[in-house]
């Protein structure tokens, strides 16, 4: 039950195990990682799937022959392994030439750049079999507010967007694009900061059918926000396409945590609507459960390795807790006593409108202060839950 299998279909990007803990203050800590061991051990501890961005597994400057010969290589170990591609994503944020952004550079010429490189990837994300395409855009933003034109860098982004669409629906790819948001870092401001700034975009695009969300844990909790309701609403949306799990501490930098070593009650409530949030109490997403972490730089490579595990450890004990917390009697009685259950009901009765609400003579006599002196009993039904997260129940 603890134990990963690839049913529990967990992913993680080559670039988190590959992090060679290079950080603004200081130097790498690790030595590189090649993409065909990480496979192996991807393999090895349980994981189903490895994405990747192009510049993780082809430097960027690297030959035609070169890029098919890393492409061999890594269609080799998946062969040897059984692992697969779910997701493939774009760089477009290392290299100098990105440093205003990529679709929304100020610069024309970069931004043509940026679409060649991104329709290129797509083309490889196809051929090895991924279904969805994470677009992050890390650069797309700016430090000062008069070097940006907001409104006219989104129609480059919709643009960029239009024709990545176009491209997939032409070629018949079956490839969906995921946008990732983040509120800052390394931009001052990054243009679709939250979820939600992303999902008001996607309804603006010439097929938003085939764009959706990839929330990252952390991202939105540097902005303050709750990530459940932002998953929550992006499920409710039909978006939540792909998702980002790691761990993070406040409103600071992007620590990129193991998931649930932030805040873990949050992500226990995360976890429960994943795994449990759907139609009939089953799993309200069936996607890759997908880390986005990196391993401190702290660690040699076989902390790397525990890291990785440890990721996929705390999501099937989240997952054995939220399946307690969802059985037990007391539980479902506090959940009823605290009116969970009765917001699923229509306000409106079948077929009432407005003018049989107004005339409704109960609502005439209805006792506002008496209704105002109930106790909703959230904090008994929050205890059972910390009670369940520390395994006292
Ligand atoms: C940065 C990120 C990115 C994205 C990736 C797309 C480098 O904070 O989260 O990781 O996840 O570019 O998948
Ligand atoms: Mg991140
Ligand atoms: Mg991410």
């Amino acid at each position: 039950m603890l134990t990963p299998t690839p049913a529990d279909k967990f992913s993680f990007g080559l670039w988190t195990v590959g992090w060679r803990g290079r950080d603004p203050f200081g130097d790498a800590t690790r030595p590189e990682l090649d993409a065909v061991e990480a496979v192996h051990q991807l393999a090895a501890i349980g994981a189903y799937g490895m994405t990747f961005h192009d510049d993780d597994l082809i430097p960027f400057d690297a030959s035609a022959a070169e890029r098919q010969r890393r492409i061999d290589r890594l269609r080799q170990a998946l062969a040897d392994t059984g692992l697969v591609v779910p997701m493939v994503t774009t760089n477009l944020f290392t290299h100098p030439v990105f440093k205003d952004g990529g679709f929304t550079s100020n610069d024309r010429t970069v931004r043509r750049f940026a679409l060649r490189k991104v329709l290129r990837n797509v083309e490889l994300a196809a051929e090895l079999g991924a279904r969805t395409f994470v677009l992050w855009g890390g650069r797309e933003g700016s430090e000062y507010d008069s070097a940006k034109d907001v409104r006219a860098a989104l129609d480059r982004y919709r643009e960029s967007l239009d024709l990545l669409t176009e491209f997939v629906r032409d070629r018949g790819y079956d490839l969906r694009f995921a946008l990732e948001p983040k509120p800052n870092e390394p931009r001052g401001d990054i243009l679709l900061p939250t979820v939600g700034h992303a999902l008001a975009f996607i309804g603006t695009l010439a097929h938003p059918d085939l764009v959706g969300v990839n929330p990252e844990v952390g991202h939105e909790q540097m902005a303050g926000l709750n990530v459940t309701h932002g998953i929550a609403q992006a499920l409710w949306h039909g978006k939540l396409f792909h998702i980002d799990l790691n761990g993070q501490r406040g409103i600071k930098f992007d620590q990129d945590l193991v998931f649930g070593h932030g805040d873990l009650l949050n992500a226990f409530s995360l976890v429960d609507l994943l795994e449990s949030g759907g139609p009939d109490g089953g799993p309200a997403y069936d996607g890759p459960r997908h880390f986005d972490f990196k391993p401190s730089r702290t660690e040699d490579i076989e902390g790397v390795w525990a890291a990785a595990a440890a990721n996929m450890r705390t999501y099937l004990l989240l997952k054995e807790r939220a399946r307690a917390f969802r059985a037990d009697p007391e539980v479902q009685q506090a959940l009823s006593a605290s009116g969970v259950d009765d917001l699923r009901r229509p306000t409106l009765e079948h077929g009432e409108g407005y003018e049989q609400l107004l005339a409704d003579p109960d609502l005439a006599a209805f006792d506002a202060d008496k209704a105002g002196e109930r106790g909703y009993g959230f904090v008994r039904l929050h205890q059972l839950a910390v009670e369940h997260l520390l395994g006292a129940r």
